[in-house]
């Protein structure tokens, strides 16, 4: 995908459809002439003279017409977004309009931008690194709050420099290594095996950490997938529309009201959910229905959470669902639901049940969903006690690199052990480099980067 650096790219920056304004972006060499030939200051300010990064009240102009009522923008190299000349246009929102203005900005000799060529371009400027240019296209993907936090850590470059400590401590050795490799007659030794264990042992610790944060990271930017589950009739649905707080599922006095697993996106605490409601599981002859429940159960599977809703006027405790699952092995808290109905008397759980997280409540009482609320924060975030830090690896690309790195320090600390030559020590050491060095794209392979990029929207 990535054309010559030479060229100019333009594309429409904001979303499609019709809006208020839109922005056009314009970005290389020759953003500035090309810009020039289709932008008229209205005070009639030369072009050249427009002050960088002020906005400008002007016309865009088509052979002596006018065409649009614009702002224009210039950055110019090197303080823009892709470190090369760039100029905006902020124009009137019109799907055909915007599309007339970047084909007069084609026409004038810019050529039309691949998907994430601009932030690619900032990327291979060197403006930004590769988990930062990731980050510039999750952010416009997030879902929470949480999921943003992390997001603009990452583009503040601060997995970078968590990834920079670790290479430097590497680099730090392999230095070493390479002046005793290098310097064999020296008496002096450089590569102290005490210092050098040492450190080693330092950026073993912090990249088990990172690959650590990994799944958390990921989950943040997935969401968490949360599965109603229990008998037909209990109050799967209505506890669903509970925690949407819209009437998302049908709710009805019958059973079997459910037929087929309903997925739908909220957050929880500013934790990012999948809440997903089920068929009641039941023994029955009904093939719809017997299909409707062999969903529910490969739901169970995938679940990161399961909510146990259970009827307490009418309450069964088989913990087990279908021949496979057993609802004990789960994470899992047990809903035990109705409780308006229940009366005033002590309910008992069986003993072997006794210790799992439960919560006794009325699906038809906002402050009950509330409190169910807080409890499934409370068991996602005493699973997961790294939610809140500040950096982590966020998609399986950073994630496989920094678990090959790790495979390549392990063997370098299994020379060092067992003695091995130095040049075997300096190869897995700059094979941990190497790895570290993919994550933030300082080696990554360029067919790996145009697939990244290539997911990209076009204008970003
Ligand atoms: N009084 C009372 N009724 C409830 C409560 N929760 C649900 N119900 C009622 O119980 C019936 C079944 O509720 P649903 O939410 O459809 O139950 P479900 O588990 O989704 O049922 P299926 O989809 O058939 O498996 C409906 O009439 C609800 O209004 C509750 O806490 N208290
Ligand atoms: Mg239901």
């Amino acid at each position: 995908m990535i054309s010559t650096h030479e060229d100019t790219i333009a594309g429409i920056a904001t979303a499609p459809g019709e809006a208020g304004i839109a922005i056009i972006r314009i970005s290389g060499n020759l953003a500035l002439p090309v810009a020039a030939k289709i932008f008229r200051a209205k005070n009639d300010q030369p072009f050249q003279q427009i002050k960088n990064r002020v906005l400008t009240f002007g016309w865009i102009e088509n052979r002596g017409s006018s065409l649009d009522e614009v702002l224009l923008c210039i950055m110019r190299k090197p303080h823009s977004f892709t470190a090369e000349d760039v100029v905006e246009i902020h124009c009137h929102g019109g799907i055909y309009l915007t599309q007339v203005i970047l084909k007069l900005i084609l026409d004038a000799g810019a050529r039309l931008a691949g998907p994430g060529e601009f932030t690619q371009r900032a990327f291979l400027n060197g403006r930004i690194d590769l988990t930062q240019a990731e980050a510039t296209n999750d952010i416009i993907r997030a879902r929470s709050l949480l999921e943003l936090d992390l997001v603009v850590n990452q583009l503040k470059g601060k997995l970078f420099q968590r990834i920079a400590a670790i290479k430097e401590q590497v680099a730090w050795v392999l230095a070493l290594v390479n002046a005793d490799i290098d310097f064999p007659e020296e008496d002096q030794v450089f590569a102290h095996r005490e210092t050098v264990t040492e450190k080693l042992k330092m950026a073993k610790t912090a990249l088990i950490r990172l690959i650590g944060s990994a799944e958390t990271g990921m989950k943040i930017r997935e969401g968490y997938k949360i599965v109603l589950t229990g008998k037909p009739n209990v109050g799967k649905s209505s506890i669903l529309n509970g925690l949407l707080e819209e009437s998302r599922a049908i709710v009805n006095q019958l059973p079997g009201t459910t037929r087929d697993t309903i997925e739908e996106s909220c957050t929880i605490g500013g934790i990012p959910a999948s809440l997903i409601d089920t068929a009641g599981i039941h023994t029955t002859t009904d093939t719809v229905e017997q299909e409707g429940i062999s969903r529910a159960l490969a739901a169970v599977e995938k679940a990161d959470l399961v909510l146990w809703v259970i009827d307490m006027v009418n309450p069964s405790f088989e913990n087990r669902l279908g021949e496979r699952l057993d609802l004990s092995d789960i994470p899992m808290i047990m809903v035990l639901n109705k409780s308006d109905l229940f009366g005033p008397g002590p309910f008992s759980v069986p003993g072997e049940l006794s210790t799992c997280r439960r919560i006794t409540m009325s699906a038809l009482l906002e402050k009950d969903i509330e409190r169910l609320r807080t409890e499934i924060y409370q068991q996602i975030s005493g699973q997961n006690q790294r939610l809140t830090e500040e950096t982590m690896l966020t998609n399986l690309r950073q994630q496989k690199a920094a678990e090959t790195a790790l495979v390549f320090l392990n063997n370098a600390t299994d020379s060092l052990e067992q003695g091995f030559g130095q040049e075997l020590l300096a190869v897995d050491l700059a094979q941990t480099l190497q790895a570290l060095g993919e994550i933030v794209g300082e080696t990554t392979p360029d067919d790996m980067l145009n697939q990244i990029f290539s997911q990209f929207c076009i204008g970003k």
